[in-house]
């Protein structure tokens, strides 16, 4: 469903290690499971990484979401991603608009938690990072909710990692049923697996990642 090419997913993969962005070895995660990778969009520092991943989630958009007015870009790490897609898709001649919010509450100048493009009577699209467990993306689904007569039409997140949520589907899939709306993912665990079997000498990697998707993955 998403239109991302492979020859992209292949640069992109590769170069999200080459910066550091998707790194291998113990982590412990925001759900409490112990990862043998981490995928952290807070590097994508790079003006040319990041302007690819603006490029992917405005065709991913372009191709998958028929109408939406606002990205809503959940703090931290979706604000810049969110800004960088609205400036890809404006290149492109469509004109959006985006928000995000902020994490502490400001009691003064403008107040408020939201900033940035109102989301009430607007059709949104949320632009996430990661989902795991899939706390991050309902947390921002709540915000959005909060706002009146705003409406979810679609979730773009960078990196699926293609994990059970609360029941035995995979968080995105259950998210897309409970809300009735397309959970896109650029790339996702399989296309990680995937690049480095072609790429080879990550055989340690690749099997301590099939170790941690029998306990937390959905079927490929
Ligand atoms: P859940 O809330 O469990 O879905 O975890 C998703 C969030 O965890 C993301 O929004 C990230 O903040 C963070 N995360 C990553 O950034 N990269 C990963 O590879 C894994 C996680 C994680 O902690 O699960």
């Amino acid at each position: 469903n998403t239109t991302m090419a492979a020859s992209f997913k292949d640069t992109f993969i590769e170069t999200a290690i080459n910066t550091g962005v998707l790194l291998f070895g113990e982590f412990t995660l925001k759900s409490g499971r112990k990862s043998p990778y981490f995928f952290n969009a807070g590097l994508l520092y790079d003006g040319q990484l990041l302007s690819a991943t603006a490029d992917a989630f405005a065709s991913t958009l372009q191709t998958n979401v028929a109408d939406f007015d606002v990205l809503f870009g959940p703090a931290y790490k979706g604000i810049p991603l969110a800004a960088v897609t609205c400036v890809a898709l404006a290149n492109k001649g469509i004109n959006k608009a985006y928000c995000y919010n902020r994490k502490e509450k400001k009691d003064h100048g403008e107040g408020g938690t939201l900033v940035g493009a109102p989301m009430a009577g607007k059709k949104v699209v949320i632009i996430d990072d990661v989902m795991t467990a899939g706390t991050a993306i309902r947390e921002a689904i709540a915000i959005l909710r909060e706002q009146p007569g705003a409406q979810l039409v679609g979730i773009v997140q960078l990196v699926d990692r293609r994990e059970r949520g609360k029941g035995d589907s995979s968080t995105a899939q259950e998210v897309a049923k409970e809300f009735g709306v397309p959970v896109l993912p650029i790339i996702s665990i399989n296309d990680i697996i995937a690049y480095l079997k072609t790429r080879g000498g990550y055989e340690d990697q690749v099997k301590a990642i099939e170790a941690y998707r029998a306990q937390y993955g959905v079927a490929a």
